[in-house]
């Protein structure tokens, strides 16, 4: 008999009742399907009659999977029940232990407490490290779970209890375990950096579709693998964490799973205090086409459910709001039976044979195995879309007196009671006296709990997590594969964006590396000149092109194809990244070096998705980052929110990242052929950020021996044409080295002032390496001092130095401490404007008239040129002394 119905209805409302009635019986008779199709005509005659029939998204508050379409679970459950009590109290015992030790050291307890049952589930039957010869599945993991995870590695024998008495000592002797997941830092053990609220779910639904995409090229064999992402509910509230959920519906990634541990909480209080964070979730997710199944009550409530013939139960359950229901686990049995269960006499009839402990024995879904794992088994079935999972559990579980409180989020110390307490709740089979003082505890190998483990793991195909990179190094191109970019545009005005292009597409016809390449752009392809490209490789669209495009008698139409090779992702600056996340870490989880080149307005890089670049070089990306529309002087007309002159600054920070600001074609194919050779060939972690301009100029062929000094951040371009050595320098980077070239000839023609005239290509690499000298300088202070390379450079070059460049003061000023005092520094500090080079360029004072004037004015001061003259020349040369300085206009 199918279940009645659960919810209440008015008592006037009759009709409905009969209605409802009819309903069911053919439901019972034909079926659920049936039932569906019935409703579904009802609704479109409903339409068609003019009844606005609201969209319903939410369905009641009651598990997705029916009792009867549940299948038994497959392990021992209570062998499992003492595996998962043994990772807890490991990861418990840790996490105190050394906040004992070591007071404020940090950690969480109640986060694992909450998720441990929906991950060991998985552990124990769904996580596969492996498919045969091909990689297994990827999970994300809640990043401050990470004590559960930790004490399950502890368990299988696979960390040490050195490493655990270390947690969060990573400087010891025995280096310890890092807080949360960072593959940087435990790079044979973690894989994805998730702790940073909401990048694990938008990283995860990339990480799937860049599996398919890797797929459809034909670049790995097709396998049941999946994408699970365990998430919190709080997280949820990042924009990241939704910000690309239809892209997984409407690319059909049934390879991706979310699971949401709905604890309810986050760290200040109730995630939805006054409302309910599942409905919230199933709505969206709903809307959005995924398959949602909600995990919200254990198999504890089937008979009361059951047995509740008027529906006012699921009435209760509907009408309670997360604080409440946070309320109930906080307190005890007698509490939820008089405010729960006591609101309505039906309710209250229905506990009334239950102790109040078998009533605070009723258990959430995503604590109950039997709902997770079915929970799981439909999601790993279920194809055509994406799932996600809304379980419901407890933050702080069993951690008595922080259990369901605000406050559990902070714990990391329990008193001696609560920790003797958890151990009886939990039945870890160690003395008092031990569990007092928070001793880890396993059991010997061959204990029946241990070999249970390890034979689960055995036939999944081994441990989760693990990184084990093996991929095969490539024969990267030498030099000359470039000659074209090496060989100048013979007179033609060209762009180094469009230099890049030219490249890129040198490098997609590569015979072994070309199928590599992952060009990636949101949206911005025809800015940048890469139409061609479109035709060239095609657009990456999973289900190929299913209309007609409009250009398609068109030599560069929009292509799209099932295995096109470009992602065009549209307007997703943080989407592109994952996708160069995936692809740029695809070396270590596919075991294929892919070569990813994502290039977008450089002002949309660093400053708005830097925290995701943060995490990609955690997880010891490589690749291109190329930013476009570079310079706050050389993209005209945009204005204030597009004129990027601190990307730099910010790349700077990102220790793996080396930043490069190349002025000629020729000096970017030197930076990108060694770059490939560095990452690909040689095995650096580490990835590139390059700077890509959009005016237009010849592009010299390039002269021979430069390729050091470009790689390394600088060297001569052109030295002054004078019989005597020049008595200043002129340092110029990207566009802006041409004003630097014309105030050479500005200086030597008007004021017979010789200069040299250097191409700093990298100002970040020069100060990192000199860095790297005087930390082995102060360390030595016995022996011979080494020479950074900037001074070894500049050796015999004497007199001042001007450094000009599109970005910040604060680029140049990277070297202060090496050549400050010689250094005068022409910048662009300050908000942009819209206006056309030669304006913009004399408003920050970086055009070749400032260059010159800036240079006369130090050689006044040093007393090596007239002051008089110096003063004159700003007239000629135009340059305002009395306007207001640009870094506050
Ligand atoms: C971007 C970001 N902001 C803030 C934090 C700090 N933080 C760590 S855990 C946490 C609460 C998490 O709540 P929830 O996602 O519900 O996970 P739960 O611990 O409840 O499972 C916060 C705010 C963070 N890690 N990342
Ligand atoms: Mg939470």
């Amino acid at each position: 008999m199918h279940a009645k119905p659960k919810f209440a209805l008015e008592p006037d409302l009759q009709e409905i009742a009969e209605w409802i009635e009819a309903f069911d019986q053919v439901v019972d008779q034909d079926g659920t399907a049936q039932g569906a199709r019935l409703l579904e005509a009802l609704s479109r005659r409903a339409r068609e009659a003019g009844v606005d029939t609201p969209v319903q998204f939410n369905t009641p508050y009651v598990n997705t999977i029916p009792v009867s379409e549940e299948v038994p679970y497959p392990g021992d459950r209570a062998m499992e029940r003492r595996i998962k009590s043994l990772v807890r109290w490991n990861a418990m015992a840790m996490v105190h232990r050394q906040n004992k030790k070591d007071p404020g050291i940090g950690g969480h307890i109640s986060t694992f407490s909450s998720l441990a049952t929906l991950l060991e589930v998985g552990f124990n039957h769904f996580f596969h490290a492996k498919y045969g010869d091909e990689p297994g599945d990827f999970v994300y993991f809640q990043g401050h779970a990470s004590p559960g995870v930790y004490a399950r590695a502890f368990l299988e024998g696979r960390l040490t209890i050195d490493q655990l008495n270390n947690y969060r000592h990573e400087l010891r002797d025995t280096p310890g375990l890092s807080s949360y997941p960072h593959p940087w830092l435990m790079s044979n053990f973690w894989r994805f950096p998730t702790v940073s609220m909401g990048l694990g779910p938008i990283s995860a639904v990339y990480q799937a579709r860049f599996m398919r995409y890797l797929e459809n090229r034909g670049l790995i064999k097709k396998t049941p693998r999946k994408v699970w992402a365990f998430i919190g509910d709080g997280e949820t509230d990042e924009p990241e964490s939704l910000g690309s959920i239809t892209l997984a519906s409407r690319e059909k990634l049934d390879n991706l799973i979310f699971v949401v541990n709905c604890n309810l909480q986050r760290l200040d209080g109730p995630v939805r205090g006054n409302g309910k964070i599942i409905n919230e979730l199933e709505a969206a997710f709903k809307g959005a086409g995924w398959n949602v199944i909600k995990v919200i009550w254990g198999s504890s409530w089937d008979a009361l459910l059951e047995r509740d013939k008027t529906g006012m139960l699921v009435k209760r359950m509907e009408e309670c709001v997360d604080g409440e229901y946070q309320a109930f686990k906080a307190k005890d049995g007698a509490f939820v039976r008089k405010e729960f269960f006591g609101k309505y006499p039906e309710t209250a009839k229905l506990v009334e044979n239950m102790t109040d402990d078998e009533i605070w024995h009723l258990q959430r879904g995503g604590l109950d195995p039997q709902k997770v794992y079915n929970a799981y088994y439909r999601a790993v079935q279920h194809t055509g879309g994406p799932t996600i999972i809304l379980a419901k559990t407890i933050k702080g579980y069993g951690l008595s007196s922080a259990q369901a409180r605000n406050a559990t989020h902070q714990e990391k110390k329990m008193t001696e009671e609560a920790m003797v307490a958890f151990r009886k709740q939990f039945d870890i089979p160690i003395p008092d006296a031990e569990a007092k003082d928070a001793l880890n505890y396993r059991p010997a190998d061959d204990s029946p709990e241990i070999k249970y483990m390890q034979k689960r793991r055995a036939e999944l195909g081994g441990y989760m997590p693990w990184r084990h990179v093996e991929y095969p190094k490539l024969e990267t191109p030498p030099l000359e594969f470039f000659a074209e970019s090496l060989a100048g545009s013979k007179g033609r005005a060209v762009s180094t964006t469009m230099g890049y292009v030219s490249m890129l597409r040198t490098l997609l016809k590569h015979p072994t590396i070309g199928k590599l390449v992952v060009p990636i752009v949101p949206d911005e392809a025809r800015t940048f000149g890469m139409e061609s490209i479109f035709r060239q490789v095609g657009i990456y669209a999973s289900q190929g092109q299913l209309y007609k495009p409009h250009d398609q008698d068109m030599l560069l139409y929009y292509r799209e194809e099932k295995d096109g090779q470009i992602l065009e992702e549209g307007i997703t600056e943080a989407g592109s990244m994952c996708s160069f996340t995936a692809a740029g870490c695809s070396y270590a989880n596919y075991g294929v070096p892919m070569i990813p080149f994502f290039i977008y307005y450089s002002m949309f890089g660093f400053q708005r998705i830097g925290d995701l670049i943060w995490a990609f070089a955690d997880a010891r990306g490589k690749g291109f980052l190329l930013g476009g529309t570079a310079g706050r002087t050389t993209l005209a007309g945009e204005g204030l929110q597009h004129q990027d002159g601190h990307s730099l600054i910010l790349s700077s920070t990102v220790p793996t990242c080396a930043s490069y600001d190349p002025a000629y074609v020729y000096e970017v194919a030197v930076i990108v052929q060694d770059g490939l050779r560095r990452m690909y060939q040689e095995g650096e972690d580490r990835f590139y950020y390059i700077m890509l301009y959009n005016e237009d100029y010849p592009m010299p062929e390039m002269p021979k021996g430069v390729e050091e000094g470009i790689v390394r951040g600088i060297y001569k371009v052109k030295a002054s044409e004078g019989k005597k050595p020049a008595t200043i320098h002129l340092f110029g980077s990207g566009s802006i080295l041409n004003e630097a070239l014309r105030a050479q000839t500005i200086l030597a023609e008007k004021y017979g002032v010789q200069a040299d005239v250097w191409s700093v290509t990298s100002y970040n690499e020069l100060r990192r390496d000199a860095l790297a000298v005087e930390r082995w300088n102060w360390m030595h202070p016995a022996e011979k001092p080494k020479t950074p390379y900037i001074h070894k450079v500049l050796e015999g070059a004497e007199g001042p130095i001007v450094a000009a460049s599109d970005f910040m003061k604060a680029v140049p000023d990277q070297l202060a401490p090496w050549i400050g005092p010689r250094m005068v520094t022409l910048g662009t500090d300050g908000f942009g404007r819209s206006d056309n080079r030669e304006h913009l360029r004399r408003h920050f004072e970086v055009n070749a008239e400032s260059i010159a004037a800036a240079a006369l004015s130090r050689l006044a001061r040093d007393g090596k040129f007239d002051v008089k003259k110096a003063q004159k020349a700003f007239g000629e040369l135009n340059v305002n002394v009395d306007k207001k300085d640009p870094a506050w206009a």
